[in-house]
């Protein structure tokens, strides 16, 4: 059934015409070498290529003969006496060549992941509809750690998880090893990333228990192959909790030592152990602060206990404390910027987007320009908490690459460094430390909750491999391998695609409003909330909308949040004049009647924007429907059903965010406009 679950691996549904091309260029294939990831490679080239020529096809494991398709890493390729190029410890290169009249299409790396990376990418291609003559095709991941983040709970209940329950049957395991787990780390091996955080970061700490620990071994055993390592979620109590201490102090000795002990007792289930998530002193989570100690003695202390390893300690600086005299989206600067230089080299800042939480849009994180001598690393949420769950359609390429390629700091030399420059690796192979992305992933047949979902992942895995990738490019192939290489199709949706998230922005929180989600679920409007226990919880602390006017004002007469930012930046964005629409509302509070660029009153531009976002959902259903000749109709159905509800919520977005507003505002709807209130 056309149900979605092959992701981008629809090797059945390849152009037909590749087959004379293939016919034409290749008689025999073999994969050389013998691990486990060769092994996997063959396997995957096997099933690819037999989907792709519709017929059964035979990889073997010695140097072929004719013409031939060969894969390995460049020790055992050395009778070809091949220029390596340079691909690092996980790139790979494919090539044509002519020796002794034989046509040799060659897929060479220094490692065994790399043979694997290159067999995705060439199976990929043709998937794409490009031919194999004249291949070529070098790349290597500019990103160390490219990992997804499951916010996994061990009853698999997935926190802000559309798609279903947990893939981990944690009941099952480690016995049963649900093939499923197979092709999770398939698809991702296909998009490259290489590492996987099974758990919450709401941690609980019986994960860390031997019971769970041999089930996560298991996984991780499945998942080694395709180059995937396995991290978990530490809370920061366990020590109490399952060590039955009275503390968990990070500068006490009991606790440092339980922490190396259990550390040593992982690496003894796990011995790739990739390292530690967490998230401490963060909405109710324990942490170091209990103690009275910050977030540096905190990450050390576990960074000590799995350095000798080789493990990471990846610390998220998500916080914010309840108090309402403090700007939230000044607060995790303000907690983190004072330690710059006091964290170990195995820490990694984990720094979501934006300062407040994965909104529709935010400026970037101001952190990203904030420390000198601290890794930081990116964490992008690919669920879509506020952007309308599973069934609106909102690619997300588009907004990463906004904030990957964000302007952040200027060098004494003037050159601009972006967000992506500030993610400095210090391992010599990579330029960037690493990315995470909160995963969509769950038991759903098609995992994501929605087809277009799937392209949020795929994206993910792309960026993170190269932050410098356009989303454009990502979504085409993305859109080519899952439904159609033909341009007939690819065009119109691609560009639906391109604007699918900025449509959202406009119907829900356009020009810099942020946050106006209702209360918990975050799915549906709800301005009007403001009698929740945190101030910093109830949208009227975000939009500060009164009869006079609307907007946080964070500029220098504010909460003054814009002097976080760069030179460049905190004179561009505390001038009303010269910050960008989209930006607007975020930085500062204006008049209903403020003048706009586009010669509209700011209450007449917020209705537009609103206005506009719903024609934007009504185009893309056109679109859509119009694609129905390319697309089965299982899948053309159920997408055009999910483009029906989001236009009917884009309306609701729009009625009842301007209802409120006019409500508030004491304004009529100017005149042209007519929006049931
Ligand atoms: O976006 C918010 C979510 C919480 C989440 C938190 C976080 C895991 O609403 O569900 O908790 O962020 O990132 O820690």
């Amino acid at each position: 059934a056309e149900d979605g679950y092959d992701l981008w691996l629809r090797y059945e549904q390849a152009p037909v015409e590749l087959r004379a091309d293939y016919n034409s260029q290749i008689s025999s294939i073999a994969v050389l070498g013998q691990g486990a990831t060769i092994a996997a490679a063959r396997q995957e080239m096997a099933t690819g290529l037999s989907g792709i020529l519709d017929r059964t096809v035979t990889v073997g494991t010695a140097m072929p003969r004719g013409n031939a398709l060969v894969a390995g890493t460049y020790d055992e390729l050395s009778g070809l006496d091949l220029e390596s190029a340079d691909v690092g410890p996980e790139g790979y290169a494919i090539t044509q060549m002519r020796r002794n009249g034989r046509v040799l299409t060659v897929i060479a790396a220094e490692s065994e992941i790399g043979v694997l990376y290159g067999t995705f990418a060439f199976l990929q291609h043709l998937l794409q509809g490009e031919p194999i003559a004249g291949m070529e095709l070098v790349s290597r991941p500019a990103t160390e750690h490219r990992l997804l983040n499951h916010w996994d709970n061990l009853d698999r209940y997935v926190e802000r998880g559309y798609a279903g329950q947990s893939l981990w049957d944690w009941h099952k395991l480690p016995d049963y090893l649900d093939p499923r787990y197979t092709d999770y780390a398939r698809a991702n091996a296909a998009i490259g990333v290489n590492g996987t955080s099974l758990t919450n970061v709401n941690a609980n700490a019986e994960v860390l228990t031997p019971q769970y620990l041999e089930k996560a071994a298991a996984l991780a055993d499945v998942f080694r192959p395709y180059g995937i390592k396995v991290y978990l979620t530490a809370r920061f109590s366990a020590p109490i909790e399952i060590g039955g201490l009275e503390t968990a102090d990070p500068l006490d000795e009991e606790v440092q030592a339980w922490w190396q002990t259990k550390t040593d007792e992982i690496y003894n289930y796990i011995p790739d152990f990739g390292g530690f998530l967490v998230k401490a002193n963060s909405e109710g989570q324990p942490g170091p602060q209990d103690y009275d100690r910050n977030h540096a003695d905190g990450a050390n202390m576990l960074a000590d206990a799995v350095a000798p390893h080789g493990g990471i300690v990846m610390w998220r600086a998500f916080v914010y404390a309840a108090d309402e005299t403090q700007d939230r989206a000044k607060q995790a600067w303000e907690e983190f910027v004072p330690l710059d230089g006091e964290f170990r080299d195995n820490v990694l800042i984990q720094v979501k987007n934006g300062p407040i939480d994965f909104q529709p849009r935010e400026p970037f994180s101001p952190l990203f320009a904030g420390v000198e001598d601290t890794t930081l690393m990116m964490e992008f949420q690919i669920t879509k908490e506020y952007l309308g769950f599973a069934t609106h359609l909102a690619y997300l390429g588009t907004m990463w690459e906004e904030t990957l390629d964000a302007p952040a700091e200027r060098t004494g030399e003037g050159e601009t460094l972006t967000v992506t420059d500030m993610m400095v690796s210090d391992n010599d192979d990579y330029t960037v430390s690493a990315m995470a992305g909160v995963a969509n992933i769950g038991t759903d047949r098609n995992w994501s909750g929605s087809i277009f979902d799937q392209a949020n992942w795929y994206a993910f895995g792309r960026l993170a491999w190269d932050p410098e990738q356009d989303a454009e490019t990502v979504a085409r192939e993305w859109a080519a391998m899952t439904f159609t290489p033909e341009a007939e199709f690819l065009d119109p949706v691609v560009e639906m695609m391109m604007g699918s998230r900025e449509a959202v922005v406009d119907y829900m929180t356009p020009l810099g409003l942020h946050h106006l989600m209702a209360t918990g679920h975050h799915y549906g409007p709800g301005p009007w909330v403001d009698d929740l226990g945190r101030p910093d919880w109830n949208p009227a602390y975000y939009h500060k909308a009164d009869e006079e006017g609307i907007g946080f004002d964070r500029s220098s007469t504010g909460s003054d949040a814009v002097s976080q930012y760069a030179p460049f930046l905190r004179e561009q964005w505390d001038d009303p004049a010269t910050t960008p629409d989209e930006l607007l509302l975020w930085f500062h509070h204006l008049s209903w009647d403020y003048e706009m660029g586009s010669g509209r009153t700011l209450w007449e531009e917020i209705v537009f924007y609103y206005e506009r976002g719903v024609q934007k959902v009504e185009a893309m259903r056109t679109t859509w429907d119009e694609m129905a000749p390319y697309v089965d109709a299982e899948r053309h159905a159920q997408i055009a059903d999910f483009l029906a509800i989001q236009e009917k919520e884009a309306r609701w977005w729009r009625n009842a965010c301007l209802a409120y507003f006019m409500e508030v505002s004491g304004r009529d709807l100017p005149d042209g406009y007519d929006v049931p209130p």
